[in-house]
């Protein structure tokens, strides 16, 4: 049976997971929220990443279905890690392109919202700067409704994709999120320096809050730092790990 076929098997039987890695500060490494990860556990092929059923999912549709499930699942988890926390935190989820043109996504971001009670302003968006190029008019149109509901967006791996910094300006950006293509191989690389401080540079002035992806030594952690990075996420300060274990390091760190 094809890995398609075992997809649609695997949502009936509930095989799909959420993941959390901690996003924290850069000085102080507290936990200020969390991107949400999506796994299957199939039960003979074991873990299959993202990387090979999301692009399935995209193509199918299934995408806006595990979507919809992620984002009401990550609002509604999100407070159980504040009650354990006693402190507020934020939730970072993955909006796929499909799933941003989809006629119902605004209705699923409501009801994901309405379902969990949280504030609008207590999840992130992440998008791509694809995303965004599709068909920007009709990506301000539905950028304009997140920001009503508070909801920030995020770009995510920034600097990656086909895009003008145009739409740093015209749309309501709240995080950029550098790939950790730009982070792997600093402090060494002249070059990733370079773009690292141009996009903190131009995220001070334009007011946005930066995350550095990636950051696996306390090197990189201190470069980004040290050139005004505020928010980290990498193996340096946790992996993607599943809800009970994210619920374990808050309560250690409180
Ligand atoms: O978790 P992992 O490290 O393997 O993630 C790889 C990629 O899979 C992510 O960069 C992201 O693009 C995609 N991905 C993971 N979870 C989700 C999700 O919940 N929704 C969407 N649309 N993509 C996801
Ligand atoms: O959504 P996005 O494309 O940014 O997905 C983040 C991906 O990066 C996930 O697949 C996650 O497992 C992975 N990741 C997170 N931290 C690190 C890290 O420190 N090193 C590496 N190599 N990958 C990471
Ligand atoms: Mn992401
Ligand atoms: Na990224």
């Amino acid at each position: 049976i094809s890995l398609e076929a075992a997809m649609f098997q695997a949502v009936r039987e509930g095989e799909f997971m959420l993941y959390y890695q901690p996003i924290v500060n850069a000085v102080t490494r507290d936990i200020e929220g969390f991107e949400t990860l999506m796994r299957w556990k199939h039960p003979t092929l074991g873990m299959v990443p993202p990387a090979r059923f999301v692009p399935i999912a995209e193509t199918n549709g299934l995408i806006n279905l595990l979507g919809a499930w992620a984002l009401k699942s990550a609002c509604v988890q999100l407070k159980q890690f504040q009650e354990v926390a006693r402190r507020p935190l934020y939730i970072s989820v993955n909006i796929s392109p499909r799933q941003f043109r989809n006629d119902k996504f605004l209705d699923v971001l409501d009801d994901a919202i309405t379902f969990s009670g949280l504030a609008g302003e207590q999840l992130v968006l992440e998008i791509t700067e694809g995303t965004l190029m599709i068909d920007p008019v009709h990506a301000e149109s539905i950028l304009s409704k997140m920001a009503e509901r508070k909801a920030r967006i995020a770009i995510d791996d920034f600097g990656t994709g086909y895009s003008s910094l145009a739409y740093l300006k015209r749309f309501p950006i709240s995080v950029l999120k550098i790939d950790r293509a730009f982070i792997r191989d600093l402090p060494g690389s002249e070059k990733d320096g370079a773009i690292c401080n141009a996009v903190l540079d131009l995220a001070k002035h334009l007011n946005l809050s930066v995350v550095a992806e990636g950051v696996e030594t306390d090197e990189q952690l201190r470069y980004v730092q040290e050139r005004g990075c505020h928010y980290i996420q990498g193996y340096l300060t946790g992996k993607p790990m599943a809800a009970n274990v994210a619920l374990a390091a808050l309560k250690e760190r409180t």
